[in-house]
């Protein structure tokens, strides 16, 4: 059962619903410049208007009001509040308006706003200017500065906070895969050359610092007197051994979660070096911590865990344990979403990598909960469904009721099991800018129509809250 308490709500991210993306002095981000490539590496789609939520946000406020939230997670975007990004550089009052705007519409209908400050959206000055993450010290210093300004102008109202979503998908889909902005590689897709086998784990550790500086910043200037909780959103997908009875296949799915998860959970949970496995394959590419950083991290302890997740995989090791390309982050496995016996992971969604896995996602409550020992809040689970067309497909979306309740039963599961988890959060409350899908996928819990920008709940909208009540301890006060 879940505690009276248990903190629901929805999810959503600026550059994904805002719009508005030149309005009111908001300077770009790197985003808008990688929506804006061509050839398109966006489904030929960008943000520029995207939900327009910036202008109809009292409308989407609403919709959290009538589907029963508790609490809702949007994020900030840095260049609407700091155009040019930098720590010396000028503030842009109407962006800091916006956000007071949306913050005091959640607290009249007493839902409780979580705000993530980094969810990808680089200020495009910083980028230009010293290469963004890819210069540790500048940028640890902008991100401290942006993260002071939003805890002393937010922090009266706003209790909690999540540094960065997902670090994992800036590092790797930005400096390998080239997916994501700024796709620096060596491949086809690459938007300009860059060295995959040393920049996403420099990446990485910048992210991972920059996030400690804002934590401390906040534990040891903010929470004493505004009393809030700060974490942070890691990825990772949960991975099953290919073939169950090899023990290497085991061992293969255990260092793939490492390689992905425990790369930031270590250093931002724990304090903790990197997973041995990774310093095992990766050598000097993977920068060591400092002792002083050992210390910051120290002095960032985290509240909670923000766990996103989608799906699972399975994990498959490599005949005759061949040494790792100079390329590869996975950890040296190859991954599948069928076992050895052809067996799926789970049910097909609206999207190749993800299938509806809830029992995995019980596994993988209780894992994070024992490994990192933090209260877990889910800050997104969600999918597209398969198979719609019309508009009247996307509103009775039986695919995602049937997801959501069984991803709600394998939580309550999971907290039968012994996981600590506190609190969910669906992905997303409206369809949006699907990242490099642009808006061909559909994760909304709300219908968009993108030519008049017209809203409808979809019935998984009007149920969730009768899901997790129904799941909810009776007896408790
Ligand atoms: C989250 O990321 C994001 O935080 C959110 O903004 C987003 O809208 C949501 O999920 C839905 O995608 O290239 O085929 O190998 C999801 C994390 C990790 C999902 C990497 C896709 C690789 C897919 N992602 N993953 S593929």
């Amino acid at each position: 059962m879940l505690p009276r308490d248990f903190e629901w709500g929805f999810a959503t991210a600026a550059y994904q619903i805002e719009g508005a993306a030149a309005e009111d002095g908001r300077g770009p981000s790197i985003w808008d410049t990688f929506s804006h490539l061509t050839p398109s590496h966006t489904n030929g789609d960008n943000g520029d208007i995207a939900c327009d939520h910036y202008h109809r946000y009292e409308e989407d406020l609403d919709l959290l009001a009538q589907y029963g939230a508790k609490a809702y997670r949007l994020s900030l975007s840095w260049s609407r509040i700091i155009p040019l990004g930098g720590r010396d550089d000028p503030v842009n009052e109407a962006g800091i308006t916006f956000y007071n705007c949306l913050i005091d519409g959640l607290l009249a209908r007493n839902i409780t706003p979580w705000v993530t400050l980094y969810h990808w959206d680089l200020p495009q000055a910083l980028q230009d200017r010293y290469g963004g993450w890819l210069d540790a010290v500048e940028v640890q210093g902008d991100f401290e500065r942006y993260a002071r300004l939003c805890y002393e102008r937010f922090g009266d109202r706003v209790k909690r906070w999540v540094t960065l979503n997902e670090p994992w998908n800036t590092s790797v889909n930005g400096y390998i895969r080239c997916t994501e902005p700024p796709g620096r590689g060596t491949g086809p897709n690459a938007c300009a050359p860059g060295d995959p086998t040393t920049e996403p784990w420099f990446v990485g550790k910048s992210l991972i610092l920059a996030h400690a500086r804002a934590a401390r910043l906040y534990n040891v200037e903010f929470k004493p007197t505004q009393g809030g909780l700060i974490g942070a959103s890691l990825n990772g997908d949960y991975f099953e051994p290919w073939d169950s009875s090899d023990p290497k296949d085991h061992e293969a799915a255990e260092r793939r979660m490492e390689f992905c998860l425990g790369w930031f959970a270590n250093p931002i949970m724990l304090a903790q070096d990197y997973p041995a496995a990774m310093r095992a394959q990766l050598g000097p590419r993977l920068p060591p911590f400092t002792e002083a950083e050992f210390t910051l991290l120290r002095e960032a302890e985290v509240d909670f865990y923000g766990m996103n997740y989608y799906t699972a995989q399975f994990a498959r090791h490599r005949a005759g344990d061949p040494p790792a390309p100079d390329t590869d982050y996975l950890g040296n496995i190859d991954e599948y979403q069928e076992d050895k016996n052809g067996v799926s992971i789970g049910d097909l969604s609206g999207i190749d990598w993800l299938r509806a896995a809830p029992a995995c996602f019980r596994k993988h409550l209780v894992r994070i909960s024992n490994k990192y020992r933090k209260p877990i809040y889910v800050t997104e689970n969600g999918c597209p469904c398969p198979g719609e067309v019309t508009r009247e497909d996307c509103v009775r979306d039986t695919y995602r009721q049937r997801y959501l309740a069984e991803h709600l039963d394998a939580l309550v599961e999971a907290v039968g099991d012994g996981a600590e988890v506190a609190g969910y959060f669906a992905w997303s409350l409206m369809d949006n800018f699907e990242w490099s899908s642009g808006y061909s996928v559909r994760f909304g819990l709300t219908y968009i129509d993108y030519a008049t920008l017209e809203r409808t709940p979809k019935e998984s909208a009007l149920l969730i809250r009768g899901m997790i009540e129904q799941r909810m301890d009776r007896e408790e006060s």
